[in-house]
């Protein structure tokens, strides 16, 4: 770290002093959840890195409760580079800007956690990767997730025949709505903060998430019963501004991508162990009803050509190929 009396010894001048000072950096990032869910601990444990391995000074601001709104705000800000400097979000709310990304948290992509966990150690989602940073000007520094979505409804869903004409909530990706289409539910793009009224008010009969986000925002409360379709194990992105991550020193970029890669293992490990677990304390405090799908089979190859059309047509049919045969 450069000091003042190293400045003075060599002979520096007072604005390149005041340049240097003045590189004292707050990074702002976003939870739409408290200190308790495994997003904001993951973004507590990237903080706690970076300051680990960066020499300089750095501060960060994370607003959480969802004071500055929800993912499909964040990725504005991002791409625009205000308001917030990095935070975790679902490739399915990036679509607006980068139209492959949500092949990333495409139902049924993943067959189990094996496969999940073999996917997010390799490189496979490079290509994705790209067309984000040069679309959006947002860039992935690390990986969570591991949650694994299910339907959650105001009333029972026990197989097919219940899911027929459903009024169910999904993510704004076009790649979601055909998903649950072709189940033949019907779909319906909602902002995530106006799912809760949605359902208390009969708009829809439900959405579809996981245990760590249903515990945390309650919505077991309008919502209770789970049904186990399984349908996504999560991929969520670490991600920051481009516009941020320019500016920063370059030993600063160094950390924080050491720091996000090593936080987003953190967080996988930590929300892929609680899944089951905050499932049976809902359970437990009576809050949830858990049923079995009876039928998973026949959802998955429902879906098969819905995925390999989305492919087709965002050119990754290879890519998709490359993923099921991991
Ligand atoms: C859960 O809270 C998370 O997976 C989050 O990343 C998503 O944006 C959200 O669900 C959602 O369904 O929009």
């Amino acid at each position: 770290r450069v000091t003042m009396g190293v400045m003075l010894a060599t002979g520096l001048s007072a604005a390149s002093m005041t340049a240097a000072l003045a590189q004292d950096v707050t990074l702002r990032g976003a939870s739409m959840f408290d200190e308790n869910h495994a997003f904001t601990k993951t973004m507590r444990k990237f903080e706690e890195l970076v300051g680990e391995y960066y020499t300089g000074d750095v501060e960060f601001d994370l607003r959480l409760n969802g004071e500055l709104g929800v993912e499909s705000d964040y990725v504005n800000f991002l791409q625009q580079g205000v308001a917030i400097d990095y935070t975790i979000m679902a490739p399915s709310n990036m679509a607006k800007f980068a139209p492959a990304i949500p092949l990333m948290d495409m139902p049924f992509l993943f067959r189990d956690l094996d496969h999940w966990n073999t996917v997010l150690s390799s490189d496979a989602f490079g290509p994705l990767e790209a067309e984000l940073e040069k679309n959006a000007d947002i860039k992935i520094i690390g990986y969570t997730g591991g949650g694994v979505r299910n339907l959650v409804s105001s009333g029972p869903i026990a197989s097919l025949d219940d899911l027929a004409g459903h009024k169910m909530r999904v993510m704004g990706a076009p790649i979601q709505a055909k998903t649950f289409a072709a189940l033949t539910a019907a779909p319906s793009a909602i902002a995530y903060n106006e799912v809760y009224n949605a359902i208390q008010s009969g708009v829809i009969a439900g959405f579809e998430n996981e245990a760590a986000s249903i515990q945390n925002l309650k919505f077991y409360e309008v919502a209770p019963y789970i049904t186990l379709t399984k349908h996504t194990i999560t991929v969520r992105p670490i991600v920051m501004s481009g516009k941020t991550f320019r500016k920063l020193p370059e030993d600063l970029q160094a950390a924080v991508l050491k720091a996000g890669k090593e936080a987003g293992a953190f967080g996988r490990e930590l929300e892929s162990r609680e899944d089951g677990l905050k499932l049976q304390e809902m359970l437990d405090a009576g809050q949830i009803k858990v049923q079995e799908f009876d039928g998973r089979e026949t959802l998955l190859e429902m879906v098969k050509p819905v995925q390999d059309e989305f492919a087709a047509e965002i050119g990754a049919t290879d890519l998709l190929a490359t993923i099921r045969g991991m």
